[in-house]
């Protein structure tokens, strides 16, 4: 009786090939957030595998401080990674969480098939559509939401990876992880706190206040940095949601030994220093870890990295490897005599020493930093002008600030009520009387005030800065 009933399923497989589906083995997908990636698929034949993702729309940190409503698939930044196998049928569940407020939809570049599932998948807040694909290639692919308007859903973090396994898998590795690069759009700049409401002129124009890895800023930094240990190969799965910037992805002090450009499986380049992720892309990234210490993820476009977030972290542990890497191994004083003479830079007489005024003092050696009116560069050079730390220190601390020129300043301050955690280098090459001249000049311009400095106070600090 049982062998009769396995023969009609047998013959109903021949004739139509989603019947099948109920012959295969039938699994439940591990789904997981970023940086972590599902366990190797271990299976050597097809399996029917379900999908369960849900769409949420969640406040969360963009960066310190900064909140912003995400769209997503799973709760977080980019979706949950998805791993199936070449060959696997995907029965994929889209559920629409009912406490959102938009309908939404999902388009796997893994589909073969009109909209890549989009149109199959469209879902309004409080329902659940379902769709089945074959997985017929093998790769890392991006999944997006597909909803219009598109571009917003994308730009609200709407995507993430689905890697289809190769039927040969690629070759065993100690550690995979997961790495999504996104540009967001909001109103404010850079950093500039509370919730922030998403800007569709900035994401037209593709000016992104933020570039992130992993959703937000320092979402792969300190404590949530990528670890390994020395000896240890690592493979990065990496995406790019866009919704605009390409990322020229690059390990600073690695070289990726394999790349599979644009997360296909056979082109293999191999000792690659950057590799570029398109948007609504990929690349997977091999390299091994032979010496320890903290490998920092850029987008190349470097700005991005320092300016807008764009930076991460692999910590790797374990012991040293002189011969591949010394370390520092001299520091030692090259003096003038030393130099080659530079053609256009006189240094006879030095300009630095001449007695310039405060504002041309200010204009060549502050104003970089500071900017020309002293207003500063959001998030990353304080303001001179107004400034409260400043006129503060004027009046509290005036051997502070003598210090903050002649040893620079760095950590955490406060000035107008906004954060800064950079580094101010100390500032050479001022005699004596323009050290007092450019104290004088800040603390006198653009509608600051103090009390003058005179060049007993100044000499009386600089002897107590320098014996400390
Ligand atoms: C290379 C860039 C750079 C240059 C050049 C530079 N600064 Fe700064 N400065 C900074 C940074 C960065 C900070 C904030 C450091 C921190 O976050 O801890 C700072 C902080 C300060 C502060 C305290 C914060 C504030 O806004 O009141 C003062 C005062 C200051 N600088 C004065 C000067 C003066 C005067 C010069 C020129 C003689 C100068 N700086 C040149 C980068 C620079
Ligand atoms: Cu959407």
């Amino acid at each position: 009786m049982k062998k009769i009933f396995l023969i009609i399923i047998g013959i109903g497989c021949f004739g139509n090939l989603l019947s099948c589906k109920s012959s295969l083995p039938i699994e439940k997908a591990v789904l997981t957030f970023a940086p972590e990636v599902p366990p190797v698929i271990t299976r050597t034949s097809p399996a029917k595998v379900i999908v369960d993702l849900e769409v949420q729309e969640v406040v969360n940190q963009l960066a310190d401080g900064v909140e912003y409503t995400f769209w997503t698939f799973g709760g977080k930044v980019p979706g949950k990674f998805i791993r199936v196998r070449e060959g696997d049928i995907v029965e994929f569940h889209l559920a629409n969480h009912p406490a959102n407020k938009l309908p939404h939809n999902i388009d796997l570049h893994a589909v073969t098939g009109p909209g890549g599932g989009a149109t199959s998948s469209f879902t309004a807040p409080g329902h659940k559509s379902q769709f089945t694909f074959t997985a017929l290639n093998a790769g890392l692919y991006v999944y997006h939401c597909a909803t219009a308007p598109v571009g917003m859903h994308v730009a609200n973090g709407m995507y993430g990876l689905i890697y289809v396994q190769p039927k040969k898998a690629l070759p065993k590795v100690d550690r995979e992880y997961y790495v999504m690069q996104g540009d967001f759009y909001t109103k404010g700049v850079f950093s500039e706190k509370g919730l922030q409401p998403f800007s569709m002129e900035k994401a037209i124009d593709e000016k992104p206040s933020y570039v992130v890895f992993n959703g937000a800023v320092n979402s792969l930094v300190g404590d949530n940095a990528l670890k390994a240990k020395v000896g240890e190969t690592i493979r990065l799965f990496v995406g790019n949601g866009g919704p605009n910037l390409v990322s020229s992805f690059h390990v600073i002090g690695e070289i990726f030994d394999k790349v599979y450009q644009e997360g296909g499986t056979s082109t293999v380049q191999e000792n690659v220093q950057t590799t570029l992720v398109p948007a609504g892309g990929s690349a997977i990234v091999e390299f091994r870890m032979d010496v320890p210490g903290t490998f920092i993820l850029v987008d190349h476009s470097i700005f991005r990295a320092f300016n807008k977030g764009a930076l991460g972290m692999l910590k790797a542990e374990g012991p040293e490897n002189k011969v591949i890497y010394s370390g520092k191994e001299v520091d030692e004083n090259y003096i003038e005599s030393q130099a080659h003479p530079q053609a256009g830079l006189k240094s006879e007489p030095s300009p630095l020493k001449a007695g310039r005024s405060g504002a041309t003092i200010f204009e060549n050696v502050c104003a970089m930093c500071h900017q020309q009116e002293g207003q500063g560069l959001s998030g990353v050079f304080p303001p001179l002008a107004k400034s409260d730390y400043l006129s503060h220190l004027a009046v509290r601390d005036r051997e502070k600030l003598v210090s903050i020129i002649l040893k620079g300043l760095s950590g955490k301050i406060t000035v107008n009520g906004k954060e800064y955690n950079n580094v101010m280098t100390p500032v050479s090459g001022l005699s004596d009387e323009e050290l007092v001249t450019i104290l004088n000049y800040i603390i006198s311009s653009w509608g600051n005030s103090g009390k003058p400095f005179t060049l007993e106070e100044v000499k009386k600090a600089k002897e107590k800065i320098e014996s400390r």
